[in-house]
């Protein structure tokens, strides 16, 4: 009886859950990554399949000109007379918006925008038919949590942005969510910040504007200061099961080192919740939760498991592949070579196409056709955080020859660390991760794996490297100042992953 924590492992931080009927329905945060907001469904709170994107449209997501780490902040979900609602901030451009769907997994509907500033953007729809609009403060304001009733029909502020509670005095209170449970309005929010000091607080009132009063016990979840596997927990969101049970989601990370370092990001963990005699909510085991969460469940529903393998041979990209920033169509194509993934490097940084690292325990590989004519074009396998923080395994042309290079980017310094002749047709490029070390490896003609390179994983960490998203792997191509005359086409990308 029970489930292991992260129940969505990898960079899927500041989840929000809604649920209609049996369905349970989820959304993360996708800062510069493409399509955004990635969707994922569950029937019990545990097994989750992503069924889609909430932003798949440039019309929806302009990402131009997004750093890492910008574009979409968190994100809110919530179902209302049988419209799904997801609420978000692109911080890169435009602001607060939210896009409907009857569907969750589409189509959505063009950005609702709201005006004022501010990041996690919440919606409560309310028994007398009054929607409220409620976030950290808009800019100019004092921390706190703020909030609007507006029309959900046009997004527009019906009242000015009130501030409805300032938290408990942590630091950056943000994530609200406003509830009404048996006639009491509860407040949660997070402060302290999104690492080691990460908290959920909550308060209640007997209206929606407040005044609120802090739970005596809060915060309600902190893995602050104690020895735990999971850090940083906070951001969160209630949901009543169907079976009349409450649960809690929130974001946590996994550190692998001392001091504490985490690279796969801020992951999605699940917390029982109970309630005291005087109607305060008790999330997991008094405030904190576990890797191994041993106690009843709602029945279980796994999902069958998605393929290893991504052949490319249908019209669209898997779920789980992304883009950094809107792709632009003539740098990739999955018709150009039916049954492969065309990369046409651009001149400007490299056509990219990833997955997140979910798991420290795994391996992917991908078979490339790629023979350049010129010398500098490029393309290969990378493990990436950022732009300034990565390791490269790729195929490309010096001195009027094909070789391999293995290269460190560290801080935005890159090294070639190796670099060897490479004879011309496939090469199968494969990354095998533990805990602590990347290691790289090439493959030719169905030989053995050759080792080509290793790197620490601790330097593509969050501490290291910066931001709020976690490592990625995949494949990409560029010119490197010029676009390519060779597309570098691959036949398929695994990934494969021990649970760890
Ligand atoms: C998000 C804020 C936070 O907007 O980190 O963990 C920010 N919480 O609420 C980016 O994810």
């Amino acid at each position: 009886m029970g489930y292991q924590n992260p129940v969505i492992p990898g960079f899927y931080p500041d989840p929000s859950v809604c649920r209609v009927g049996e369905d349970y329905y989820l959304v993360n945060s996708s800062f510069e990554y493409f399509p955004g907001v990635p969707i994922f469904h569950s029937r019990d709170l545990i097994h989750w399949r992503q069924i889609g994107h909430c932003l798949t449209r440039p019309s929806q997501l302009p990402m131009d000109g997004a750093a890492s780490s910008q574009g979409i902040y968190a994100p809110t979900i919530r179902h209302h007379q049988g419209r799904f609602y997801v609420v978000t901030t692109n911080v890169s451009g435009g602001g607060h918006f939210y896009v409907t769907a009857a569907n969750p997994a589409g189509p959505w509907s063009e950005p609702i925008w709201v005006d004022g500033g501010g990041i996690d953007p919440s919606l409560f729809f309310d028994w007398d038919g009054k929607v409220y609009f409620t976030s950290t403060a808009p800019d100019g304001f004092s921390p706190g949590i703020y909030q609007s009733e507006i029309n959900i029909a046009t997004g527009r502020r019906l009242t000015e942005p009130a501030c409805i509670w300032k938290g408990t005095g942590g630091m950056h209170p943000e994530g609200p969510h406003l509830y009404r449970i048996d006639g009491i309005y509860y407040l949660l929010i997070a402060e302290g910040g999104t690492e080691h000091g990460h908290t959920v607080t909550i308060a209640r009132s007997q209206g929606p504007w407040g005044p609120f009063v802090g739970c005596p016990h809060n915060p309600i979840l902190t893995h602050r200061s104690l020895p735990s596997p999971i850090q940083a927990t906070g951001h969160a969101d209630l949901v009543q099961a169907h079976d009349g049970t409450w649960w809690l989601v929130c974001l946590g990370i996994r550190p692998v080192y001392y001091p504490p370092r985490h690279h796969l990001g801020r992951e999605t963990f699940l917390a029982p919740v109970t309630w005291t005699s005087d109607c305060w909510p008790v999330v997991g085991h008094n405030g904190t939760i576990a890797l191994e969460m041993d106690l009843p469940t709602l029945p279980l529903h796994p999902w069958e498991a998605a393929p290893d393998c991504d052949d490319f041979d249908s019209a669209t990209l898997g779920l789980a592949w992304n883009f950094r920033r809107n792709p632009v169509d003539e740098d990739w194509s999955l018709t150009a070579r039916p049954g492969w993934l065309r990369l046409n490097g651009p001149a400007r940084g490299p056509g990219f196409v990833g997955r997140r690292q979910q798991h420290f325990d795994c391996r992917a590989a991908a078979l490339l056709d790629f023979n350049p004519s010129v010398d500098g074009e490029e393309a290969g396998l990378t493990a990436i955080m950022n732009e300034e923080f990565h390791y490269d395994l790729a195929v490309t042309r010096e001195g009027g020859r094909r070789c391999l290079i293995f290269r460190r980017t560290l801080a935005g310094l890159s090294k070639v660390e190796y670099c060897a002749p490479l004879p011309s047709g496939l090469v199968e490029l494969i990354v095998t991760a533990d805990r602590h070390t990347y290691r790289f490896a090439y493959r030719v003609d169905g030989g053995s794996p050759v080792p080509f390179g290793e790197a620490a994983c601790c330097y593509l960490a969050t501490e290291v490297a910066g931001g709020f998203t976690g490592v990625y792997l995949g494949v990409y191509a560029t010119g490197n100042g010029r676009r390519s005359s060779t597309p570098a086409d691959f036949d398929w990308i695994a990934y494969t992953w021990a649970w760890s």
